[in-house]
């Protein structure tokens, strides 16, 4: 008896022993690129890949189970002529995003980078033979805005990678893979992708849901995460898992949803305290889609990434490019609006953290120092009533300074405007005392 109370409390003492020395402390470095993750506000995604060739979006290789060794062939027609690296750093950068999320390997297995460990890649495999992530690096770096670099743990092309719910019709022969194989290319793949191409603001991860119904599967991601800030401690790691947030891991990413709300279905996980991130499509699709004209309005955009911030969370907006390597038109035109809205604006956006006020129909607060800025999207009064108790000194149009007549109540405060907000964003500020 004693000896087995003996083993138990051996084990503990090892298993609690093991859990110390691998439980995550970022680093001072780390903590740092979180803040000005959550300063900077909003991104910009890319999806491409081959998939742009076939313009029916990036999940078109499992929906219409097209065969891997059929689908490879794309490689040896994907020839982006008109790519410009820098000129789609300058339209995005006109659009005031401080950060590009760029898609350097999805679901298809293909890398848009000069691999070693997979020919299967756009340099080896295509005519067009030039590093896609290296310009993209480059150009960012002589533009002065943040690279983060999207890797799919799911992979439909690889023979190693194990079967998991999607990607079933590929065939793809031998449903078990070789994991140790597979987990040693993606870390031999992250390796790269942290030494070559100058500092990486952020790995963002995707496709951990493809094994949630393999019993018992480790995708061993401590380890993984701990390489990614072994070789750059101020790369932030995200996963798009759909879940509440797994130790090392410094952001909190949603799908298609603002944190704590869940029209699309990919969102009931808690909100933590870690700088958060939803993703949207400008159109409705990833990758890039020919029949999809559907591009949100200038206006829905802005709303989008004012109710994010709202949350205190980043917008990353998706662009699908085109097979010929330019940015759809409607998206440039709509990263233009948007870029002249926060020209104007921005001050109130970057920088700030959600405000006092709990976010509503009518819009939201961000908060800055002493200033609390009320953004008013969808009001049809000429009045607004804030549950603030703070002290207010002052409260003027941001816009032109000019004064907003308010008035203290027992429970908060409440504001009189000349008219009916009508404007994309009616920006109130509030000094506080
Ligand atoms: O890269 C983009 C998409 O290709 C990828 N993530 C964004 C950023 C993505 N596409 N669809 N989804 C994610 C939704 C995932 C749906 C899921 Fe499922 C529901 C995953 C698990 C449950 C689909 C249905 C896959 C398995 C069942």
């Amino acid at each position: 008896m004693r000896t087995r109370y003996f083993s138990i409390l051996l084990l503990l003492c090892l298993s609690t022993g093991l859990f110390a020395q691998s439980a995550y402390q970022p680093t001072e470095a780390n903590l740092k690129a979180r803040e000005e993750f959550r300063d900077n506000k909003f991104g910009i995604f890319l999806h491409w890949g081959l998939y742009a060739m076939l313009a029916t979006g990036e999940w078109t290789m499992t929906n219409n189970n097209l065969n891997y060794k059929e689908y490879a062939k794309l490689a040896g027609g994907f020839y982006p002529s008109k790519f410009d690296a820098d000129k789609w750093v300058a339209q995005i950068k006109a659009s005031g995003a401080k950060y590009i999320c760029f898609t350097s390997r999805h679901h298809e297995g293909f890398s848009m980078w000069d691999t070693k460990f997979s020919d299967f890649n756009v340099v080896k495999d295509t005519p067009f033979a030039r590093d896609i992530v290296g310009e993209l690096a480059a150009a960012c770096a002589r533009q002065g805005i943040k690279l983060h670099l999207y890797y799919s743990h799911a992979d439909w092309s690889r023979e190693d990678y194990p079967r998991g719910r999607t990607g079933r019709g590929t065939g793809r022969p031998n449903p078990k893979g070789d994991w140790a194989s597979y987990y040693r290319f993606m870390n031999n793949q992250l390796t790269e992708l942290l030494t070559n191409y100058g500092p990486i603001g952020a790995i963002w991860f995707d496709g951990v849901w493809d094994q949630d119904q393999n019993p018992g599967f480790d995708w061993q991601l401590p380890e993984q995460y701990a390489l990614i800030h072994r070789l750059q401690p101020s790369c932030l790691v995200g996963n798009n898992h759909h879940h509440a947030p797994n130790p090392g891991e410094d952001i909190q990413i949603f799908e298609r949803d603002l944190p704590g709300e869940n029209k699309a279905g990919y969102s009931g996980q808690e909100v933590s305290q870690l700088p958060l991130e939803t993703c949207e499509t400008m159109n409705g699709m990833w990758g890039y889609k020919i029949t999809d004209q559907n591009y949100k309005s200038t206006k829905t955009l802005i709303h989008y990434l004012v109710r994010a911030a709202g949350k205190n969370a980043n917008l990353l907006m998706n662009i699908g490019p085109q097979p010929d390597g330019n940015l759809p038109e409607t998206a440039v035109r709509r990263m233009k609006e948007m870029g002249e809205w926060m020209a104007v604006y921005g001050e109130t956006i970057y920088g700030t953290r959600g405000g006092l006020v709990a976010p509503h129909d009518w819009g939201v607060t961000t908060r800055k120092g002493d200033k609390l800025y009320v953004h008013i999207l969808n009001l049809e009064d000429r009045s607004l009533f804030l549950p603030l108790t703070q002290k207010v000194k002052r409260a003027s149009l941001f816009k032109d300074k000019s004064p907003v007549k308010m008035t203290k109540t027992k429970t908060g405060l409440l504001l009189d405007f000349p008219e009916v907000p009508k404007e994309i964003d009616y920006v109130v500020e509030l000094t506080l005392e």
